[in-house]
């Protein structure tokens, strides 16, 4: 199904310009398209960064060159990808670029599909599954500690601790194979008092495998958080200062808000998604009603609600309405505006302990509100470690690898036989051979890659 007999080409910098831009060429056709793009009669040197043009004919003997380039050739196996792969740095123009790509793929090249340097990785053995997962990982880091995950998942933190379960499940299992093919000797290969002890140091290894998941999907996933109110109560103020810019418009108009306004933001190390909203009110104005629906909408969908309210305006109907509603769900309260004076007592409010004063003007309890925020999205999830998995993918194979054990440990407390045994074992092990892709499965691989982008 995935071809890798074929030389593929793509840029592999982002879009845009740049001092340098980046074509990359991976397969074994590689050095000889590079050569006739530079019309180099010369093999290139393996690593060696060599200046050369890109040249193209126009006409008969006629030739111009289209951009003066370094090129590196990576002799395969000693590459990215396990295969010839020849880099070429010109000018980081998306036409240049663009241009040298459609010369590559008249050589003979054919253009990359998303992720496919990395799947070529991954086919050839370069990279198992984790860490091509973590190469994308890596690329869409936004928060440091995103990026320190990535890494670690690169460099085969999980695969080591994966490798050293599946090790511990293969001795179990060669054991239990044995009995079965001698079973005149009954447990004389082991004796279930050990098979009990490995199942339980398998179980172990696999909850302390799962013991920082929770944290390593809100370092990678983050959370969305919704900033609700009524209309003029400084949401979209409070949108930019957590952002430190001036996304959104903000006016002394109520209603100023129409649309969402989505960004991803670093809060003390964990990437949140903050979406500013419509004031809710009602209107006559289709458009604002729209406005309206979405932002409730957005407050649904949202995994914590960012509640303001105007210190300054006395409370109204609405903002009653709103605590009501929030009540229960994860939610943050903010009486903003602190530095005018206050327009009724928060003193009295039932819930005036979880409210944080604010002021955009002076910049007063914006600091507490990251924190505060931060402390609501990861409430129950202890900071310490660096977390090991991050992934949704391999957190849900482990926790049914886990699965298996428990169920095996039953089975052989309940006095079951080895056959019976092997089946849980064999289950655990390949859902561990699914994380680490040594059992892969096509159209999972399919999907992880669709989700790169071209070039990398
Ligand atoms: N004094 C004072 N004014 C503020 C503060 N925060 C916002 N404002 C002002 O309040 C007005 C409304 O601010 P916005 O941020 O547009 O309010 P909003 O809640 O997004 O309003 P809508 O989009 O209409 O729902 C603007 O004139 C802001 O300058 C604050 O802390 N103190
Ligand atoms: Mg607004």
């Amino acid at each position: 199904m995935f071809s890798i007999d074929d030389t593929i080409v793509a840029i592999a910098t982002p879009r845009g310009r740049g001092g340098i831009g980046v074509v990359r060429l991976s397969g074994p056709r590689a050095p000889e398209i590079a050569r006739l793009l530079t019309r180099k009669n010369q093999p290139f040197e393996s690593r060696r960064a060599t200046v050369a043009h890109v040249i193209e004919p126009i006409g008969d003997a006629v030739l111009r060159t289209v951009d003066e380039v370094v090129v590196t050739w990576f002799e395969g196996p000693h590459s990215y990808t396990g295969e010839h792969v020849v880099e070429i740095s010109g000018h980081g123009s998306p036409v240049l670029l663009e241009h040298i790509v459609s010369l590559a793929i008249g050589g003979g090249a054919r253009l990359a599909e998303p992720g496919e340097f990395t799947l070529r990785a991954y086919l050839n053995g370069r990279l198992d599954l984790i860490q091509a997962e973590a190469v994308g990982d890596l690329i869409d880091a936004v928060t440091p500690a995103q990026a320190r995950v990535a890494m670690d998942q690169l460099d085969g933190t999980v695969t080591a601790q994966i490798s050293r379960v599946d090790a511990l499940l293969f001795s179990l299992i060669a054991k239990c194979e044995a009995c079965l093919d001698f079973p005149e000797e009954g447990f004389h290969f082991v004796e279930p008092s050990e098979v009990g002890s490995s199942l339980e140091a398998v179980r172990a290894a696999l909850d302390a495998l799962l013991g920082t998941a929770s944290r390593g999907r809100l370092i990678r996933e983050g959370r969305v958080v919704a900033i609700s109110g009524r209309p003029n109560t400084g949401k979209s103020s409070l949108f930019n200062a957590l952002l430190g810019c001036g996304r959104a418009i903000v006016t002394d108009v109520p209603g100023t808000t129409r649309d969402l306004l989505t960004e991803r933001v670093d809060l003390l190390g964990v990437p949140v998604t903050l979406i500013d909203t419509a004031g809710i009110r009602a209107s006559s104005d289709p458009i604002e009603q729209e406005g309206v629906s979405r932002a409730r909408a957005a407050r649904l969908t949202a995994e914590i609600v960012l509640l303001v309210l105007d210190g300054a305006q006395p409370l109204m109907d609405i903002d009653r309405q709103l605590l009501d509603e929030t009540r229960g769900v994860p939610r943050v309260i903010v009486v903003n505006k602190g530095d005018c004076p206050a327009g009724w007592s928060i003193a009295v409010e039932a819930w005036a302990s979880e409210a944080i004063v604010t002021s955009v003007v002076t910049g007063y309890g914006i600091d507490t509100l990251r924190s505060t925020l931060v402390r609501e999205i990861s409430e129950r999830e202890e900071c310490r470690d660096t977390p090991t998995l991050s992934n949704l993918r391999h957190i849900g194979l482990v926790e049914s690898a886990r699965d298996a054990v428990v169920r095996a440990g039953r089975a052989l407390a309940e006095g079951a036989t080895e056959e019976l045994l092997l089946v849980d074992l064999h289950e655990a092990r390949a859902h561990l051979e699914e994380v680490t892709g040594h059992r892969g499965v096509d159209d999972v691989l399919k999907h992880i890659f669709a989700t790169f982008c071209i070039g990398k």
